[in-house]
């Protein structure tokens, strides 16, 4: 717990975020108005109950109609007084609760903010305080609904304001993921209320069977990310520390991440797909032969690594690590590896290669193991890089007739032919890919690098390009919110990557049925949901950092519009859709975590000043929970090295090492 993290994340002077803590200064929203707010609210009904004979409970304002007008013609003048009196009040206590003086009532506060305000756009000149400030009461609408309708339970449907848990006694699935956006929100009496949940409910000695994946990204990337702000940043959403202590955080975070360790408990060191809480048994998938996803076996590591740096426990760093070097000793070709793979033997199972799901976060975690740590692991930059390679080789082709890049998908192995489409999860890639040009430097600076290459350039040509692609599967759609899956027009064969192909239209409009461009795109049926995902603005927000061309925020916006418009219901927040192609949509009845945890915070930091959470400073868990990068220091270490390979990325047997560079038979 000695370990400290650089404070070098927001900038607290920035004058925007000066004004931001005025605001909500005034508008008595921080822990202390709660205590002013109460105090001044039994004063007032001391005073009222004192008018009142006999002192008794206020009269309910439908009894009054009736007894005030016969009172007053035979009532004493002193009588009517009193009522004049009453009524004085219970009109000042209406001011003051519309002016927020009983914070812990403003919890619900639907009546004060309403989703058709927020479908209308500030007015004037484009002010991105403004907007990111929309973004900040969708939260505030998301959050109140779900804490009026199903405080404490793992979902909440905002339709039919149902509930439920993923355990019997919840595991805070939607509280723990939105921790931290709070603290960027300056939320601080609703983070009051998540913190006392924690403190007084949260128990992971539950006998549940739960996702090792899903747990360690959302749980215990949610705990760490808030332990990381609040012990930095104690200004950001301060909250009372006195109930839970200031570890509170990190204890729960210890606790489950002791739990999740059985996990890791195979014959290979891969990780089963679940874990029993509180039996500690790991569970193998019950589909796929047992098989666990790649992408959810080496999601983990930036997460144990964190939780090792912050307690010195070695062996947390030790199982992730040695993850990544089973997956990696099967040799994938062009480092792009199938999506299964088995945790007994630690071989990967199929041939099916793809960046959408159980690929994706395999390559994300790959470049952001190498910022976590200040690039001290430089194995983790070659294995990007020479997946990215893969990308370009094997799966980046081009749309016709307009020219979109897509990354396609190669489901019978790279030798095989090629399946034209993308899972709207493929959205991190753009976003991604510019991140690993730059380091997170924007690119202005980046440039001026002596390190600055070649590649890096057409890095980023190739992330706008995709990032375009993103967009336009947005407009492509009736409400303007993207399809789960897209499939595209592609030539016969595919063109390769870097081919001549036209440039796709830079003005795109979800209201232009008959232009050329919709032609490259196809959504089937069974693909028109929108399950309010964060890839496309996640991308957006790294695009609008790194390059500072302003057109990725007005994209952002008019997605975030599309939402608001289209997503929100009455009283309930807001929704995932079963049909996004239809006006009205299909409504699916559902408030996804990440809405909270991802997507309405990558909107807020898009429209936020650069300074809040800089990219060269922190790097965001695939659940978009901040974490710090840092030294790795003595005690940890990589501890392993890439077996010699040939330049298809294959393993080359020992007695083949001395020939140099040569592709192994299999390879020609
Ligand atoms: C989130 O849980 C994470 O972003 C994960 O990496 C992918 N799926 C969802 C969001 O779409």
């Amino acid at each position: 717990m000695a370990f400290s993290v650089p404070r070098n994340v927001p900038s607290f002077s920035n004058p925007q975020r000066k004004l931001e803590d005025q605001l909500w200064a005034s508008s008595g929203m921080s822990s202390r108005s709660t205590t002013r707010g109460s105090a001044l609210l039994h004063n007032v009904q001391d005073r009222v109950e004192n008018l009142l004979e006999g002192g008794g409970r206020l009269p309910m304002y439908k009894d009054k109609p009736y007894t005030y007008a016969a009172s007053r013609r035979m009532r004493p003048l002193w009588r009517r007084r009193r009522v004049m009196a009453f009524l004085g009040v219970v009109l000042l206590l209406a001011v003051m609760y519309y002016n927020g003086a009983f914070s812990r009532e403003r919890e619900g506060r639907a009546s004060v903010w309403s989703w058709k305000s927020l479908t209308e756009a500030p007015r004037g000149r484009v002010d991105w305080e403004k907007r990111r400030e929309h973004v900040a009461r969708a939260f505030e609408q998301s959050w109140d609904a779900y804490e009026r309708y199903a405080w404490g339970y793992d979902e909440y449907h905002p339709v039919s304001k149902g509930r439920r848990n993923m355990a019997p006694k919840g595991l805070g699935w939607i509280i723990i993921d939105s921790l931290d956006t709070m603290m960027i929100m300056n939320q601080t009496e609703r983070l009051s209320h998540a913190r006392e949940w924690l403190q007084n409910t949260l128990t992971w000695d539950q006998d549940q069977d739960v996702n090792t994946f899903e747990t360690t990204i959302r749980m215990l990337g949610g705990l760490l990310s808030a332990h990381y702000l609040s012990t930095e940043f104690p200004n950001m959403a301060p909250v009372a520390k006195d109930a839970g202590g200031e570890d509170l955080y990190l204890e729960k975070a210890k606790d489950l991440a002791d739990r999740l360790m059985v996990a890791f408990d195979s014959d290979s060191g891969i990780p089963f797909a679940s874990v029993n809480l509180g039996t500690l048994q790991p569970i193998p998938s019950h589909a796929d032969n047992g098989a666990s996803s790649t992408a959810e076996t080496a999601t983990l590591q930036l997460e144990f690594k964190y939780l090792a740096k912050l307690t010195g426990e070695k062996f947390y760093w030790d199982k992730v690590e040695k993850v990544i070097k089973v997956i990696d000793d099967n040799g994938a070709e062009d480092g792009l590896v199938p999506i299964y793979i088995y945790p007994d033997s630690g071989k990967f199972k199929g041939r099916n290669v793809r960046l959408g799901s159980r690929g994706d976060s395999y390559y994300e975690y790959l470049i952001k193991q190498y910022l976590q740590t200040n690039k001290a692991e430089p194995i983790y930059e070659e294995m990007w890089d020479q997946a990215l390679e893969g990308v370009r080789r094997h799966l980046i082709t081009y749309t016709e007739p307009s020219g979109f890049t897509i990354i396609a998908e190669r489901p019978e192995g790279l030798d095989a032919p090629l399946s034209p489409k993308m899972d709207h999860l493929v959205c991190f890639m753009p976003g991604t890919i510019a991140l690993a040009a730059t380091g997170g430097l924007p690119l202005s600076e980046a440039r001026k690098l002596a390190t600055w290459s070649r590649k890096d350039e057409e890095d980023i040509k190739l992330a706008a390009e995709l990032t375009h692609t993103c967009w336009a599967t947005y407009k492509y759609m009736a409400t303007g919110l993207a399809a789960e899956i897209t499939h595209f027009n592609v030539g016969k064969p595919p063109l390769s990557e870097g081919a001549a192909h036209p440039t796709p239209p830079s003005v795109l409009s979800s209201s232009d049925a008959d232009a050329p461009w919709r032609a490259d795109f196809i959504v089937k049926p069974a693909d028109v949901h929108n399950l309010q995902r964060p890839e496309t603005v996640e991308s957006l927000f790294y695009m609008w950092r790194i390059t500072g061309d302003v057109k990725y925020r007005e994209w952002g916006w008019e997605m975030f519009m599309s939402f608001m418009e289209h997503t929100a219901v009455e009283g309930g927040g807001f929704t995932s859709l079963t049909n996004a192609n239809k006006v009205p949509p299909v409504t699916r009845d559902n408030m996804e975590s990440f809405w909270l945890a991802e997507t309405l915070k990558y909107f807020y930091l898009l429209f936020s000043p650069d300074d809040l959470l800089p990219l060269d400073k922190v790097v965001f868990n695939t659940e978009a929970h901040p974490l710090p990068r840092f030294e790795m220091g003595r005690l940890f270490s990589t501890g392993w090295e890439r077996k010699p390979r040939d330049r298809f990325g294959r393993i080359i047997k020992k007695e083949e090492v001395s020939a140099e560079d040569k592709p192994s038979k299999e390879g020609e």
